[in-house]
């Protein structure tokens, strides 16, 4: 498959934010020369979620919400591959909203893009979590302030498809956190959506880029969650390398337990069937 398939073409509006998301997957995977059979792109529903159509990898479509639990199974399976969940602020943070929860605590060794334009964009525009207070009476929900109010999260970053360097380097140094063992890395592009939500005049005014600020220490929990909180109360966000801690992915446990992955045992039938017959001895059948 990966010999003969060619991508599609994307189906986003012009002047998508998401095509911005996927010409920095595309760089980043130029330059860690990722090649075809390397990775692994799972989507979630939306708009978004079409990008793994557009990428020359292994894919797979979730549920919507559901990229997650699929992700962590396929990085389990093969720890080798470089595993890309990609999805929206509804797949995210609306539906699945429970599996990044504890994906943060679990730890897997996934890369997560999750593309925030603030809205519902395949559905026609309804308010997701990350829209606007004064549209929704609600305030809006922050992904990266959740992420790190959970113990064991530990690479938090935050993008923007208007700025195509700093998104590249951000997603080389999340596949490197995984590739590491080190576990779940968790990257939001702000990724406006021009037809529904068009957010980049707005958004422009609001980033502050960590990564140029001299005092900003991204190996600090509180202090990162200081930062982001003052940032939110004046209604401005973080961008950048928000918080990196070393952790231990459980694939990488597994491998340093001596466990094989589950793509290198012998499937062979003649093996399950004894298998079987021993399970089934062990009740006396
Ligand atoms: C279980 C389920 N509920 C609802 C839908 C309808 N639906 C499809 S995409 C979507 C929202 C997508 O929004 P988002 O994840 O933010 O992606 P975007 O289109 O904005 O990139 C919804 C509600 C669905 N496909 N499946
Ligand atoms: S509807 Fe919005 S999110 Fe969807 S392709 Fe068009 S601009 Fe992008
Ligand atoms: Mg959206």
């Amino acid at each position: 498959m990966t010999k003969t398939y060619q991508p599609n073409e994307p189906i986003w509006c012009a002047g998508c934010g998401h095509y911005g998301v996927r010409n920095a997957l595309l760089a980043a995977f130029r330059q860690m020369q990722v090649e075809s059979h390397q990775a692994m792109v799972l989507a979630g529903i939306g708009c978004a979620g079409t990008l793994q159509n557009n990428v020359s990898a292994y894919g797979y479509h979730a549920l919507h919400g559901r990229v997650l639990p699929a992700a962590t199974g396929a990085k389990l399976a093969n720890p080798r591959l470089d595993v890309i969940a990609v999805g929206g602020d509804g797949d995210g943070y609306a539906i699945g909203c429970g599996h990044l929860i504890h994906s943060f605590k679990r730890n897997p060794g996934v890369v997560y893009i999750l593309m925030n334009n603030g809205t519902y964009g395949l559905t026609k525009g309804q308010h997701s979590p990350t829209a606007d207070a004064e549209e929704t009476d609600e305030q809006a929900f922050d992904g990266v302030q959740l992420g790190l109010s959970i113990p064991g999260s530990g690479f938090i970053a935050r993008g923007s498809s208007a700025s195509p360097v700093q998104l590249q380097a951000l997603m080389v140094a999340a596949m490197e956190h995984t590739r590491a063992g080190k576990g779940f890395a968790f990257l939001e592009v702000l990724s406006p959506c021009v037809t529904y939500n068009d957010t980049y005049p707005a958004w422009a005014g609001r980033m502050v880029n960590v990564d140029a600020l001299a005092e900003y220490d991204c190996g600090d929990r509180i202090g990162a969650f200081t930062a982001v909180n003052s940032l939110l109360v004046e209604n401005r966000f973080a961008t950048g390398l928000i918080f990196k801690q070393d952790g231990k992915s459980p694939e990488r446990r597994r491998l340093d337990s001596g466990q094989a992955p589950l793509c290198d045992l012998d499937i062979s039938p003649d093996r399950q069937l004894s298998g079987f017959r021993e399970i089934m001895a062990g009740y006396g059948v």
